[in-house]
């Protein structure tokens, strides 16, 4: 679980030799996250939307290497728009499940708790603009918290479906679903209510590990 907890494996080869994208399985059984997220909408979250995206993932891709192959560039803008949908779908479904435990570190530790008193006050009132942010979406969304490679900070964003409003070079430590399908079997139209017991699951030493590697990453020269 701990391997799993940061990022799964999130390709293997397929028949022709091309990179194929993976549904990671979930890293606890369905009904782990009870009472927050029941075991119906765990499953029915997981098994048919977040696989609708690794499949549309996959189809875009492989649609996209057939037609530039063939030279038939009249699909360019659609198949691009389903490239970043599913691809920003596929990303954000892999952190969300893997980054929620209810047994995990309860508040951040060491460089995240640093950088987080330094760029929004304390985890409280962190806490308190990832759930305005959350809850503010409007329509279908994701809050955001994301390390912002060049300044070099956290940051949260509010992003509409999986791909708009994005930052180039903001990369996701922590993402909170407020799709309807996220949250509609249990709490109804009750978004204020959702967000905050879903933060009450988030392992914050997954979001900690996940901002190490993200710095290490983008380790300026
Ligand atoms: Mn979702």
């Amino acid at each position: 679980m701990a391997e799993f907890s940061c990022m799964p494996q999130a390709v293997e080869l397929g028949a022709d030799g091309r990179p194929k994208f993976l549904l990671p399985p979930l890293p606890y059984a369905t009904n782990a996250l009870e009472p927050v997220l029941s075991a119906k909408l765990v499953e029915i979250h997981h098994d048919r939307h977040h696989k609708g995206y690794v499949d549309g993932l996959n189809k875009a891709v492989s649609s996209i290497a057939a037609a530039c192959k063939a030279k038939e560039t009249a699909n360019v803008r659609a198949l691009s728009d389903a490239l970043a949908f599913n691809y920003g779908g596929h990303v954000l479904h892999t952190l969300y499940f893997s980054q929620l435990n209810p047994n995990g570190a309860k508040a951040p530790e060491g460089d995240l708790a640093e950088m987080i008193d330094r760029d929004f006050g304390s985890f409280d009132l962190l806490k308190g603009w990832l759930t305005a942010a959350a809850v503010g979406v409007q329509g279908s969304g994701w809050a955001v918290l994301a390390w912002d490679s060049l300044g070099r900070q956290l940051v949260v964003l509010q992003t509409e479906q999986h791909d708009k409003v994005l930052g180039w070079g903001m990369l996701p430590l922590l993402a909170i679903d407020v799709w309807e399908h996220a949250y509609y079997l249990d709490y109804e139209n009750k978004r204020a209510e959702y967000v905050p017991k879903l933060l009450g699951i988030v392992d914050w030493a997954t979001i900690g590990q996940r901002l190490s590697v993200t710095m290490a990453m983008t380790m300026t020269q």
